[in-house]
């Protein structure tokens, strides 16, 4: 299965152009309303959307999507946790290599399946020359040199990067995602992926959502700990709300939530088996 080899895959044509029609403004309205300087980084706006966005109701609303992505990862047991707006501002600098992966101390992380995915759904066109994504497949399953000169994915250094440092330019064993309006990728948490430069006068968006592939797999801390994140709803929001018309897209977690220590450095030389 390509998906799990490799580490990512594309879903052409989520989006047809009503559905681009009814996402693009909602996409303006977010980025008008509000910007956490927290998640600004070079060649990167990520502004974080709860469950109740229409943005997140509209992705997760759309059946035949979270059926290829069912299909794909052939599980039953998918779960939300997470959403944003991801957007590279008219040009605007390549973001840096990294992964999204954030407990590379939990031995799940050396296992082959996915823990976590991000589904990337881009409301324009995009090549080397508009932000395109570009990943290095298998890095989700094993190191490889890049793993060693990255610095925390999130973390301030990553701000301090050079233009000529390894995380900023391209890399012999790249894939390129030129993607069409409204095409779908899929990519493992932990693979390492980042964006060309946008060297265009338009700005480039994307609706990044994250999911768990098989909520009942997940070893409990780490069902634990994505249980308290802060897009999903509350108790109380559950009670009170249609939370439930996700048709069973919501984690549901018994236990008592709880934070596990974050590690979101990969390790220089690792493989999963
Ligand atoms: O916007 C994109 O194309 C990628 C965003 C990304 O890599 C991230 O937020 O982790």
């Amino acid at each position: 299965m390509q998906f799990e080899s490799e580490g990512w895959a594309l879903l052409p044509r989520f989006l047809d152009a009503s559905g681009l029609a009814e996402l693009a403004p909602a996409v303006d309205r977010v980025l008008a309303l509000q910007r956490p300087s927290c998640m600004q980084r070079p060649g990167n706006d990520l502004v974080p959307l709860r469950w109740n966005d229409e943005i997140v109701a509209s992705v997760l609303g759309a059946e035949h999507l979270i059926a290829a992505i069912r299909d794909l990862l052939r599980t039953r047991q998918l779960a939300w946790i997470s959403g944003y707006v991801s957007t590279k501002e008219p040009h605007s600098p390549a973001l840096w290599w990294h992964q999204d992966w954030w407990c590379w101390d939990h031995p799940v992380s050396y296992t082959r399946p996915a823990s976590q995915i991000a589904l990337l759904c881009y409301l324009g066109e995009t090549d080397e020359m508009s932000g395109a994504l570009r990943l290095l497949p298998g890095s989700h399953h094993r190191s490889v040199p890049l793993h060693a000169t990255l610095p925390e994915a999130h973390g301030g250094d990553a701000n301090a990067l050079s233009s000529a440092h390894p995380a900023l330019n391209d890399d012999p064993g790249q894939v390129t995602v030129n993607v069409r309006a409204g095409d779908v990728v899929i990519i493992d948490y932990r693979l390492l992926h980042g964006t060309h430069p946008n060297a265009k006068p338009l700005r480039r968006d994307c609706i990044l959502l994250s999911f768990v592939p098989d909520w009942g797999r997940l070893p409990d801390d780490i069902k634990a700990h994505l249980a308290m994140h802060p897009a999903l709803p509350t108790d109380a929001e559950r009670q009170r709300s249609d939370a439930s018309s996700y048709g069973g897209l919501l984690p549901d977690y018994g236990g008592t939530p709880a934070s596990l220590a974050v590690n979101r450095m990969a390790p220089a030389a690792f493989a999963a088996s």
